[in-house]
């Protein structure tokens, strides 16, 4: 008898899928892991692969307690493929075979669309990876160490979450595209990853903490939307991703609350008021509130761009074929078909950024990009209160949905923060006044200095209010050199 629970270790690769059963797939899986391990020492974590970092590991899907803590050696960690449990009588919930039940196998009229879905979201994981690789380095404490080689693991079980997919759902091609998986590289001129955001640099802490925030919170609405899949398996595993995602998005947000709050302390101890003035703050080794808002304002961009245009037609395909839904799509209460509705899209009409009623099952894009501006904003807004409780006079602020993007309706304009559109010329001018200039950069990178003393702090972040796994703040959350 299958547990669906529990994770079966009597093969190389943990699991919850009877792979011991599966033979043909566990074979394949089994020539795809040793290219996954030379991935890992080449690309993942730089300068730790030896030391033993304190991590979770998947170990149930029971929501109750699904985790085990203890110390790891990374390439030893024991990444599995978890599917959370199947749900009797499932259908579909959305699209044009609403009211079907959901399919088990793949639908051979889909299969191409389904396929690139999975090679989609499969290329994000590792690309993170490689994109935060050098972040060990600069630490600013063994907790934040841990935090990061974390949320790096998971992502490289999310890799095999996909592969998984591929290998038992999509034959040679299934396979082929899980080898390409591992020979993209982040950033790499000719094998580039798929998407935009996951070819930039993730240059420094600030970065990761704005990255895990913003990008990973991507990540949850897509996967959200995936969890309402059609196709079963893909619904199952997106699901179980999920739990972990939650971890990840917390790195992010109390991250970048602690660096706020650090600088706010400092910034009252030496009695200086204005945020503004950024030569007296930054003497006090601590990041200035202005330079955390440009921060702000070059991830959020470059993460809206990850929801595609506006409007859509491969949106409108995938919900059509009940392969991608709305987020919470079935506690929406309306005909899960979009057929007559509309959805009010932001556009650019003659000059004029204005909202437009487009067609809803075109618009799916827009939506689920608006659904991902309210989270984000309810972050800020804690972000804000500890700002507010330092007693600092500051705020930190969205920038317009025009602002510096690549993809979409205003890929071709520039408009300031506050979404007021900008000639060529006077963009060049204030570009630096919106994001990181390069002397903002290297000030960012004069502050990261490792900090590797079990319980000591970088100055440029406050320590966090609880460690990991209900441990104390001078644990030794990395041992280095054992
Ligand atoms: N960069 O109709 P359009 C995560 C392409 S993050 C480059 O506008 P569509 C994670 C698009 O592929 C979640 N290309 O968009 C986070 C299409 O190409 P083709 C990842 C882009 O298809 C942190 C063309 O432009 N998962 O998990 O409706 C750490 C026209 O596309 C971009 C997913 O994204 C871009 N930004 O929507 C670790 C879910 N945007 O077909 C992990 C799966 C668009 O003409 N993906 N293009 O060659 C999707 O649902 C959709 O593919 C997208 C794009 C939402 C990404
Ligand atoms: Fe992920
Ligand atoms: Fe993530």
């Amino acid at each position: 008898m299958l547990d669906l629970i529990n994770v079966d270790y009597s093969t190389q690769i943990p699991n919850n899928v009877g792979l011991a059963e599966d033979r043909q797939v566990l074979r394949g899986l089994e020539r795809w892991h040793p290219g996954y391990l030379d991935w890992w020492k080449d690309m993942g974590p730089e300068g730790f692969q030896e030391s033993l970092v304190y991590l979770r590991t998947a170990v149930s899907v029971d929501p109750k307690g699904w985790a085990k803590f203890d110390y790891v050696r990374m390439p030893e960690y024991r990444w599995g493929v978890l599917l959370a449990p199947q749900e009797e009588g499932r259908k579909v919930n959305f699209g044009q075979h609403i009211g079907e039940p959901a399919w088990q196998e793949v639908p051979g009229e889909y299969r191409a669309m389904l396929r690139r879905l999975i090679v989609i979201q499969g290329d994000t994981e590792p690309a993170s990876v490689e994109q935060q690789r050098h972040l060990g380095k600069t630490a600013p404490s063994l907790y934040d160490m841990r935090n990061l080689f974390q949320v790096n693991v998971e992502e490289g079980r999310h890799l095999w979450a996909m592969v998984y997919l591929l290998h038992k759902y999509f034959g040679r091609d299934g396979r082929e595209e899980a080898e390409e998986l591992l020979r993209r590289r982040s950033g790499d001129a000719d094998h580039p990853r798929m998407l935009g955001a996951f070819n930039e640099a993730t240059p420094d802490w600030l970065s990761f903490f704005m990255f895990t925030f913003f990008t990973d919170r991507d990540g949850k609405m897509q996967l959200e939307s995936l969890a309402q899949s059609g196709f079963d398996p893909l619904s199952r595993t997106c699901r179980f991703m999920l739990t972990e995602e939650a971890h990840h998005m917390f790195v992010g947000e109390t991250g970048v609350g602690r660096v706020i709050e650090r600088t706010c302390k400092a910034m009252k101890e030496a009695g200086i008021e204005d945020p503004n003035d950024l030569t007296k703050i930054r003497a006090l080794g601590v990041i200035d509130l202005p330079t955390v808002q440009k921060k702000l304002n070059t991830h959020y961009p470059l993460t809206l761009d990850l929801f595609g245009s506006e409007i859509s037609t491969n949106a409108a395909n995938f919900y059509n074929a009940g392969l991608k839904g709305r987020f919470e799509e079935t506690k929406i209460d309306d005909d899960h078909r979009l057929t007559e509705s509309t959805y009010p899209v932001l556009k650019l009409v003659n000059g004029e950024i204005r909202n437009v009623d487009e067609p809803a099952l075109t618009a799916l894009n827009m939506r689920l990009r608006d659904d991902y501006t309210n989270d984000c904003a309810k972050g800020v807004e804690r972000w804000n209160k500890i700002i507010a409780k330092e007693g600092v006079n500051f705020r930190l602020e969205l920038p317009h949905v025009a602002f510096n993007r690549q993809i979409g309706e205003f890929r071709d304009v520039h408009a300031t923060p506050s979404g007021v559109l900008l000639s060529d010329g006077d963009w060049a001018k204030a570009r630096d006044s919106y994001l990181p200039s390069s002397s903002d950069g290297e000030f960012i990178e004069s502050l990261m200095q490792p900090q590797t003393e079990p319980g000591k702090y970088a100055g440029w972040i406050a320590p966090p209010r609880i460690g990991i796994d209900s441990k104390s703040g001078e644990f030794e959350y990395v041992k280095i050199h054992e």
